[in-house]
């Protein structure tokens, strides 16, 4: 993934001192992990227009309905893809839900530079996630603890034991277990399940991805998992919002 190149670019003609100049920026921000430690639902609802392994998911409906769909329905939080060309998303997507619903907002992306982070929070965010499989111990380290000092969240992403031994810090606030293997698309529960009791129980834990039942929710709770990020089972409906609910 070129997200260097993209990076490097927007540095250029984007400097970066002005995401603190915006109103979002002096927001109070939601802590996502918070409400996870007392949430009976757990959902975290994604916004996902396409994904590498489906394709199209959902062309149709707009951000607007969906995030306050989202909210309505009870979620806890929203995830908010912002990745152009993998997932159909944009930065201002997050705007766009920011003022449609007050739930704390992920910015779902691939962070590999500090300047995505500030980003982010100008852009409404309130949790960043950092992928475990693209840091070295030293950028999840150095990425995590200037969220902190933003008053931003953070989850961090596995999909193995090594990723989880080298993350596992105390400027992280979640731990989120990725059910698809992002190099063979294969979903699987028992990701979640294996992984679930490395975890130390100071982090929130969620499962991601795969998860489109009551069911499989039920059979993660007991490994300790407090969130449950959706996006494709609700995404793929005509009313997002409306199917979250259920
Ligand atoms: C949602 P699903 O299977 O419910 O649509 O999955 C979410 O977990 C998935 O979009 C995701 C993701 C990621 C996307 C998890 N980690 C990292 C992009 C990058």
């Amino acid at each position: 993934i070129d997200k260097r190149k993209e990076v490097d670019l927007k540095k250029e003609l984007i400097p970066i001192d002005i995401f603190e100049r915006t109103p979002y920026f002096e927001r109070k921000t939601i802590s996502l992990s918070k409400k996870l430690r007392t949430s009976q639902t757990g959902i975290i609802a994604e916004f996902k227009r396409k994904s590498p392994s489906k394709s199209v998911i959902n062309n149709t409906v707009n951000i607007e309905d969906v995030a306050m769909g989202y909210e309505h329905a009870g979620a806890c939080g929203m995830s908010v893809l912002t990745d152009e060309i993998y997932f159909g998303g944009f930065l201002d997507d997050l705007i766009i839900a920011r003022e449609n619903c007050s739930l704390p907002l992920l910015r779902k992306e691939f962070i590999i530079d500090e300047y995505q982070i500030l980003e982010a929070k100008g852009f409404g965010a309130d949790v960043i996630l950092l992928i475990a499989a693209i840091l070295t111990k030293a950028e999840i380290k150095q990425f995590s603890e200037l969220a902190k000092s933003l008053n931003l969240d953070v989850l961090l992403e596995v999909h193995n034991e090594e990723e989880l031994h080298k993350s596992i810090m105390p400027s992280l606030d979640m731990l989120g277990v990725n059910n698809r293997n992002l190099k063979t698309f294969d979903v699987s529960l028992e990701t979640s399940k294996t992984l679930s009791t490395l975890i130390p129980n100071d982090f929130v834990k969620i499962s991601e991805s795969g998860i489109s039942s009551i069911e499989a929710i039920k059979e993660l709770k007991p490994y300790g998992y407090q969130g449950f990020l959706i996006g494709e089972n609700f995404m793929k409906t005509n009313n997002p919002g409306a199917s979250a609910s259920q």
